[in-house]
Protein backbone atom coordinates (compact mmCIF):
# COMPACT_ATOMS: atom_id res chain seq x y z
CA UNK A 1 0.00 0.00 0.00
CA UNK A 2 0.82 3.28 -1.17
CA UNK A 3 1.98 5.91 1.98
CA UNK A 4 -0.24 8.44 2.76
CA UNK A 5 0.71 11.68 1.09
CA UNK A 6 1.93 14.21 3.15
CA UNK A 7 0.39 17.62 3.07
CA UNK A 8 2.35 20.99 3.19
CA UNK A 9 1.74 22.87 6.54
CA UNK A 10 -2.00 25.18 6.88
CA UNK A 11 -2.26 25.85 3.56
CA UNK A 12 -5.03 27.46 4.27
CA UNK A 13 -3.32 29.87 5.97
CA UNK A 14 -2.21 33.34 4.14
CA UNK A 15 1.20 33.26 4.86
CA UNK A 16 2.49 35.98 2.46
CA UNK A 17 0.06 38.40 4.27
CA UNK A 18 0.96 37.12 7.71
CA UNK A 19 4.25 37.53 6.93
CA UNK A 20 3.79 40.87 5.20
CA UNK A 21 2.05 42.35 8.23
CA UNK A 22 4.87 41.01 10.51
CA UNK A 23 7.85 42.53 8.90
CA UNK A 24 5.74 45.87 8.69
CA UNK A 25 5.73 45.83 12.07
CA UNK A 26 8.87 44.79 12.81
CA UNK A 27 10.16 47.78 10.72
CA UNK A 28 8.54 50.31 12.03
CA UNK A 29 9.50 49.59 15.29
CA UNK A 30 13.43 48.73 14.84
CA UNK A 31 14.60 51.04 11.97
CA UNK A 32 13.14 54.50 14.51
CA UNK A 33 15.52 52.84 16.91
CA UNK A 34 18.38 52.08 14.81
CA UNK A 35 18.28 55.65 13.57
CA UNK A 36 18.34 57.11 16.55
CA UNK A 37 20.19 54.91 19.31
CA UNK A 38 22.92 52.69 17.17
CA UNK A 39 23.52 55.07 13.89
CA UNK A 40 24.84 58.19 15.94
CA UNK A 41 26.96 55.56 17.80
CA UNK A 42 28.46 54.48 14.88
CA UNK A 43 32.29 55.54 14.65
CA UNK A 44 34.09 58.00 13.68
CA UNK A 45 32.23 60.40 15.84
CA UNK A 46 31.58 64.07 15.84
CA UNK A 47 34.89 65.69 16.14
CA UNK A 48 34.98 67.16 12.56
CA UNK A 49 32.97 67.82 10.29
CA UNK A 50 33.57 65.61 7.58
CA UNK A 51 33.27 62.45 10.59
CA UNK A 52 30.27 63.84 11.37
CA UNK A 53 28.59 63.64 7.90
CA UNK A 54 30.40 59.94 7.82
CA UNK A 55 28.39 59.26 11.11
CA UNK A 56 25.49 60.64 8.93
CA UNK A 57 25.81 58.88 6.00
CA UNK A 58 26.32 55.63 8.05
CA UNK A 59 23.13 55.98 10.08
CA UNK A 60 20.98 56.71 6.36
CA UNK A 61 22.34 53.98 5.30
CA UNK A 62 22.12 51.32 8.42
CA UNK A 63 18.58 52.84 9.08
CA UNK A 64 17.55 51.43 5.40
CA UNK A 65 19.17 48.45 5.83
CA UNK A 66 17.43 48.02 8.77
CA UNK A 67 13.82 46.62 6.69
CA UNK A 68 16.03 44.51 4.78
CA UNK A 69 17.93 42.65 7.58
CA UNK A 70 14.65 42.15 9.26
CA UNK A 71 13.08 40.95 6.26
CA UNK A 72 15.52 38.27 5.91
CA UNK A 73 15.78 37.11 9.56
CA UNK A 74 12.13 36.84 9.77
CA UNK A 75 11.83 35.05 6.37
CA UNK A 76 14.43 32.50 8.39
CA UNK A 77 11.89 32.37 11.60
CA UNK A 78 9.28 32.28 9.72
CA UNK A 79 9.48 29.32 7.39
CA UNK A 80 11.57 27.66 10.65
CA UNK A 81 7.93 28.13 12.62
CA UNK A 82 5.89 27.40 9.71
CA UNK A 83 7.59 25.00 6.87
CA UNK A 84 9.30 22.50 8.69
CA UNK A 85 8.90 18.64 8.42
CA UNK A 86 6.15 17.39 10.66
CA UNK A 87 6.28 14.19 9.38
CA UNK A 88 8.70 11.58 8.39
CA UNK A 89 8.95 12.16 4.77
CA UNK A 90 10.24 15.51 3.47
CA UNK A 91 8.19 16.48 0.35
CA UNK A 92 8.77 20.22 -1.51
CA UNK A 93 6.20 22.30 -1.25
CA UNK A 94 4.28 23.86 -4.90
CA UNK A 95 6.46 25.63 -6.74
CA UNK A 96 6.35 29.76 -7.07
CA UNK A 97 8.09 30.21 -10.12
CA UNK A 98 6.82 32.39 -13.09
CA UNK A 99 5.04 34.66 -10.92
CA UNK A 100 5.26 37.89 -12.76
CA UNK A 101 4.50 40.22 -10.11
CA UNK A 102 6.75 39.24 -7.53
CA UNK A 103 9.89 39.09 -9.87
CA UNK A 104 8.76 42.76 -10.91
CA UNK A 105 8.47 44.07 -7.19
CA UNK A 106 11.84 42.46 -6.73
CA UNK A 107 14.13 43.50 -9.17
CA UNK A 108 12.38 47.31 -8.91
CA UNK A 109 12.95 47.38 -5.19
CA UNK A 110 16.28 45.93 -4.67
CA UNK A 111 17.54 47.78 -7.92
CA UNK A 112 15.86 51.37 -6.43
CA UNK A 113 17.30 50.38 -3.00
CA UNK A 114 21.07 49.76 -4.11
CA UNK A 115 21.28 52.82 -6.72
CA UNK A 116 19.93 55.22 -4.23
CA UNK A 117 22.84 53.72 -1.88
CA UNK A 118 25.44 53.99 -4.03
CA UNK A 119 24.36 57.64 -5.17
CA UNK A 120 23.90 58.85 -1.96
CA UNK A 121 26.87 56.91 -0.31
CA UNK A 122 29.26 58.58 -3.33
CA UNK A 123 27.37 62.19 -2.87
CA UNK A 124 28.19 62.05 0.73
CA UNK A 125 31.80 60.71 0.92
CA UNK A 126 32.63 63.83 -1.62
CA UNK A 127 30.99 66.65 -1.12
CA UNK A 128 33.30 67.95 1.50
CA UNK A 129 35.83 66.68 -0.33
CA UNK A 130 36.94 63.88 2.82
CA UNK A 131 36.73 59.90 1.95
CA UNK A 132 39.83 58.81 0.79
CA UNK A 133 41.48 61.43 -0.84
CA UNK A 134 40.94 62.53 -4.78
CA UNK A 135 44.45 62.15 -6.00
CA UNK A 136 46.37 65.85 -6.83
CA UNK A 137 43.31 67.69 -8.47
CA UNK A 138 40.49 67.50 -6.43
CA UNK A 139 37.27 67.25 -8.73
CA UNK A 140 35.16 67.62 -5.15
CA UNK A 141 36.05 71.19 -3.40
CA UNK A 142 34.26 72.42 -0.13
CA UNK A 143 32.87 75.78 0.10
CA UNK A 144 35.47 77.84 1.24
CA UNK A 145 38.01 75.55 0.24
CA UNK A 146 40.55 78.63 -1.23
CA UNK A 147 41.11 79.88 2.05
CA UNK A 148 41.67 76.17 3.46
CA UNK A 149 45.17 75.68 5.27
CA UNK A 150 47.67 73.33 3.41
CA UNK A 151 49.34 70.90 5.47
CA UNK A 152 51.48 68.27 4.18
CA UNK A 153 51.71 64.30 5.73
CA UNK A 154 54.58 62.77 4.43
CA UNK A 155 54.58 58.59 5.04
CA UNK A 156 57.69 56.71 5.34
CA UNK A 157 58.95 53.77 6.40
CA UNK A 158 58.03 53.79 9.68
CA UNK A 159 56.87 57.44 10.89
CA UNK A 160 54.87 60.38 9.53
CA UNK A 161 56.06 64.01 9.42
CA UNK A 162 54.39 66.90 8.67
CA UNK A 163 55.33 70.06 6.65
CA UNK A 164 53.67 73.49 6.87
CA UNK A 165 54.10 75.08 3.23
CA UNK A 166 52.25 78.53 4.82
CA UNK A 167 55.49 78.82 7.55
CA UNK A 168 58.09 78.28 5.65
CA UNK A 169 57.72 74.61 5.14
CA UNK A 170 59.11 73.34 8.22
CA UNK A 171 58.81 69.50 9.11
CA UNK A 172 57.41 68.44 12.19
CA UNK A 173 57.38 65.13 13.63
CA UNK A 174 53.61 65.26 15.33
CA UNK A 175 51.01 66.95 13.80
CA UNK A 176 48.91 70.06 14.92
CA UNK A 177 46.05 71.81 13.60
CA UNK A 178 44.05 75.19 14.71
CA UNK A 179 40.46 74.16 15.89
CA UNK A 180 37.41 75.23 13.65
CA UNK A 181 39.78 75.43 10.36
CA UNK A 182 39.46 73.98 7.09
CA UNK A 183 42.22 72.28 5.72
CA UNK A 184 43.55 71.05 3.04
CA UNK A 185 46.32 67.55 3.29
CA UNK A 186 48.51 66.91 1.35
CA UNK A 187 49.50 63.31 1.28
CA UNK A 188 52.31 61.75 0.26
CA UNK A 189 55.07 58.95 0.84
CA UNK A 190 58.34 58.85 0.51
CA UNK A 191 58.90 54.99 0.02
CA UNK A 192 56.22 52.54 0.17
CA UNK A 193 52.55 52.72 0.16
CA UNK A 194 50.86 53.85 3.57
CA UNK A 195 47.75 54.81 4.19
CA UNK A 196 47.10 58.08 6.24
CA UNK A 197 44.55 57.62 8.87
CA UNK A 198 43.54 60.37 11.48
CA UNK A 199 40.47 58.01 12.59
CA UNK A 200 38.31 60.81 15.05
CA UNK A 201 38.80 63.31 12.29
CA UNK A 202 37.66 60.87 9.59
CA UNK A 203 39.74 61.49 6.73
CA UNK A 204 41.87 57.62 5.71
CA UNK A 205 43.75 58.52 2.38
CA UNK A 206 46.75 56.80 0.97
CA UNK A 207 50.32 58.00 1.17
CA UNK A 208 52.10 57.41 -2.54
CA UNK A 209 55.40 57.67 -3.44
CA UNK A 210 55.56 60.54 -6.41
CA UNK A 211 51.56 61.26 -5.93
CA UNK A 212 49.87 64.71 -3.81
CA UNK A 213 46.64 63.01 -2.59
CA UNK A 214 44.33 65.82 -1.45
CA UNK A 215 41.62 65.26 1.23
CA UNK A 216 40.21 67.66 3.07
CA UNK A 217 39.24 67.94 6.66
CA UNK A 218 37.22 70.73 8.76
CA UNK A 219 38.49 70.44 12.83
CA UNK A 220 35.89 71.68 15.26
CA UNK A 221 37.01 72.32 18.77
CA UNK A 222 39.93 71.24 20.54
CA UNK A 223 40.94 67.63 20.35
CA UNK A 224 43.69 64.83 20.71
CA UNK A 225 43.14 62.03 18.10
CA UNK A 226 44.78 59.28 16.88
CA UNK A 227 46.84 58.69 13.56
CA UNK A 228 47.74 54.92 12.24
CA UNK A 229 48.94 53.67 9.15
CA UNK A 230 46.46 51.99 7.73
CA UNK A 231 48.28 50.24 4.84
CA UNK A 232 50.74 47.09 5.70
CA UNK A 233 53.83 48.95 4.82
CA UNK A 234 57.21 46.92 5.87
CA UNK A 235 58.18 45.51 9.14
CA UNK A 236 57.26 47.76 11.46
CA UNK A 237 53.95 48.72 9.87
CA UNK A 238 52.08 48.16 13.25
CA UNK A 239 54.42 50.65 15.29
CA UNK A 240 53.50 53.44 12.51
CA UNK A 241 51.00 55.43 14.86
CA UNK A 242 51.37 58.79 16.09
CA UNK A 243 48.65 61.23 18.35
CA UNK A 244 47.88 64.29 16.79
CA UNK A 245 46.25 67.45 18.33
CA UNK A 246 43.39 70.29 17.38
CA UNK A 247 44.54 73.29 19.11
CA UNK A 248 42.97 76.83 19.77
CA UNK A 249 44.49 79.39 17.17
CA UNK A 250 46.33 81.61 19.48
CA UNK A 251 47.55 78.13 20.86
CA UNK A 252 48.51 77.09 16.84
CA UNK A 253 50.05 80.38 15.93
CA UNK A 254 52.59 79.81 18.82
CA UNK A 255 53.38 76.56 18.64
CA UNK A 256 54.01 76.89 15.03
CA UNK A 257 56.54 79.65 15.88
CA UNK A 258 58.30 77.55 17.75
CA UNK A 259 58.51 74.99 15.55
CA UNK A 260 59.82 77.41 12.94
CA UNK A 261 62.64 78.70 15.36
CA UNK A 262 63.49 75.00 16.64
CA UNK A 263 63.50 73.41 13.42
CA UNK A 264 65.38 76.50 12.01
CA UNK A 265 68.95 74.81 12.14
CA UNK A 266 68.06 71.83 9.83
CA UNK A 267 65.58 73.05 7.28
CA UNK A 268 68.70 73.84 5.01
CA UNK A 269 69.57 69.67 4.92
CA UNK A 270 65.49 69.27 3.76
CA UNK A 271 64.50 69.18 0.32
CA UNK A 272 62.41 72.60 -0.60
CA UNK A 273 58.88 71.83 -0.09
CA UNK A 274 57.12 70.38 -3.00
CA UNK A 275 53.89 68.40 -3.89
CA UNK A 276 55.70 64.86 -3.67
CA UNK A 277 59.32 63.48 -2.66
CA UNK A 278 61.37 60.98 -4.01
CA UNK A 279 64.16 59.06 -2.84
CA UNK A 280 66.36 60.23 -5.91
CA UNK A 281 65.74 63.96 -6.12
CA UNK A 282 66.40 64.04 -10.01
CA UNK A 283 62.75 62.14 -10.23
CA UNK A 284 61.31 64.68 -7.98
CA UNK A 285 58.27 66.35 -9.42
CA UNK A 286 57.63 69.58 -7.54
CU1 LIG B 1 52.04 51.09 7.29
Amino acid sequence: MAPPAVTPASPSVAHGKRFLIAWIVLSAIATPLVAIFLGPAIPPGNDSVQASEQVFSNTVMVSISTPVCVFVLLFLLYVFASFRSRGSALVDGPPIRGDARIQLIWMVVTSATVLFLAGFGTYELLKSGSGGGQGPNAAFQPAGYKRALDVQVIGQQWEFTYRYPTYGGVEVPHLVLPADTLIRLHVTSLDAIHSFWAYQLGVKADANPGVDNIVYVETKGPLQFDIHCAELCGLWHGYMFDTGHVVGASTFAAWIKRQQSYFEPVMRYLPPYATNYLPDPSRRAG
